[in-house]
């Protein structure tokens, strides 16, 4: 065993008194401190399969070693994020990196660590080996119906698969586009794409929901089919009640106003799906809160007014997960600091004076605004998603249980220093 409940609670033992500190002070502070916990303890971000192997840069990569070499070591892996941090109850895979040999031992596995099969994600943007048609100028899109057929049928398998395994939904992500002017044929590229993701939809179980991603450039440069929130909106709404538009942080054009783009998409009932991440240029795929900070308490603070305005549970009715690459870091490390930003957001927006800011608002007093959502982000909450951990069996400090335990080195010593996560 990699890691133990006990090396946990040692740990635990040896923080406890501090903690208590920190935590009754901040208790103090804010009158909704035992309902913040709740919250936290429910909310869980699903983990992406191919978040556990570095990722590196078409320039190159640099593995560290003991990464997974099969599914059943990316749940193990995910296995042990969640029993640190309590948040990381559901993995997310992506087909072919992820087909499972046998489903039912595969959902065991997961069980036993207290994981769920989150959204399954379709892959048709790069060409597999026994692949009969190319995905070079575009899969759905295509002008040649056979390659929308193979992407169509890609798609129902990954569906097949999902039902195996108890997922609910299922993430298509388009690589679709042209890299030069005149290289296509921008309403028939749309429309190729609707009739192949009507089929798609057609397929899905009455209990499934489908999340159209959208992403505004990479790999093509000069257009890509779903490029922003209003194709996949306008997509989603012409599908159909089970379609719906997922938002990865990353995939915007710099500066844009996500948290807007999240309101709006909330209000029309469209939004549920999350990808996680944080970003500098482009889809850069970085940890969570690492770049801004702010903008993801933004985002997390018209998540909460939406979800709660339309009486949605902040835990299940929409789905989270991190989606990032690794460059430089150990991707579990990494991963722990992402869940941790995403709930030091999230209690934020939990502990803002929401009456005041409507007031405030009504009332035109912009300062007063300003000053309510400030305080929010600017108030140390470490210590209440600490404690959320802690009542969820968790780790105080997850990061120092990993490193002081050696579980990196202890994955290198099972599974070896040259190891490659199937994955990107
Ligand atoms: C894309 C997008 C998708 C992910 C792939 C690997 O940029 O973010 O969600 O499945 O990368
Ligand atoms: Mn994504
Ligand atoms: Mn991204
Ligand atoms: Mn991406």
């Amino acid at each position: 065993m990699i890691l133990g409940k006990e090396q946990i609670e040692d740990s635990n033992q040896e923080n406890l008194s501090r903690h208590k500190k920190n935590h009754e002070f901040i208790s103090d502070q804010i009158n909704n401190a035992e309902e913040v916990i709740k919250k936290l303890i429910d909310f869980q971000v699903a983990i992406p399969s191919w978040a556990l192997g570095t990722g590196g840069t078409r320039f190159g990569r640099f593995p560290g070693g003991g990464e997974p070499r099969s599914l059943e070591e990316k749940i193990e892996d995910i296995g042990l994020l969640h029993a640190l941090n309590g948040s990381s109850g559901a993995i997310s895979l992506h087909i072919p990196w992820d087909i499972p040999e046998d489903s039912d031992v595969i959902k065991n596995l997961a069980a036993q660590h207290g994981l769920r099969f989150d959204a399954m994600n379709s892959n048709t943007f790069q060409d597999q080996p026994d692949q009969k048609l190319s995905y070079k100028f575009g899969s759905m899109q295509h002008v040649d119906k056979a390659v929308r057929k193979q992407a169509v049928d890609h798609n129902i398998e990954v569906i097949k698969y999902g039902k195996e395994l108890g997922s609910k939904s299922l993430t298509v992500w388009l690589s679709d586009g042209s890299t030069f002017p005149g290289q296509l044929n921008f309403r028939k590229a749309f429309l190729n794409t609707l009739e192949s993701l009507r089929e798609v939809y057609a397929a899905l179980p009455p209990d499934w929901k489908m999340f159209v991603e959208y992403k505004a450039y990479e790999p093509n440069f000069y257009s890509t089919t779903v490029g922003d929130w209003g194709q996949s909106l306008l997509y989603t709404s012409k599908l159909g009640p089970q379609a719906y538009t997922l938002v990865d942080l990353g995939h915007h054009l710099p500066n844009a106003n996500i948290e807007q783009i999240v309101a709006l998409l909330l209000m029309e009932g469209k939004l549920a799906g999350f990808h996680f991440n944080d970003s500098k240029y482009g889809d850069d795929d970085l940890t969570v809160g690492s770049i801004k900070p702010y903008q993801l308490f933004l985002i997390f603070n018209e998540l909460v007014e939406g979800m709660d305005a339309r009486n949605m549970n902040h835990a299940n009715d929409l789905a989270w997960m991190i989606d990032a690459s690794h460059n430089v870091k150990d991707p579990l490390e990494d991963l722990l600091q992402s869940v941790e930003a995403i709930m030091i957001a999230y209690a934020q927006s939990l502990i803002l004076e929401r009456k005041k800011l409507v007031e405030a608002q009504n009332n035109n007093d912009v300062v007063t605004a300003q000053e309510i959502l400030q305080k929010a982000f600017r108030t140390d909450v470490r210590a209440i998603v600490a404690e959320a951990r802690l009542r969820a069996g968790g780790a105080l400090n997850p990061l120092s249980v990993f490193r002081n335990e050696k579980v990196r080195e202890n994955l290198i010593k099972e599974r070896g220093s040259k190891t490659t996560a199937t994955g990107l």
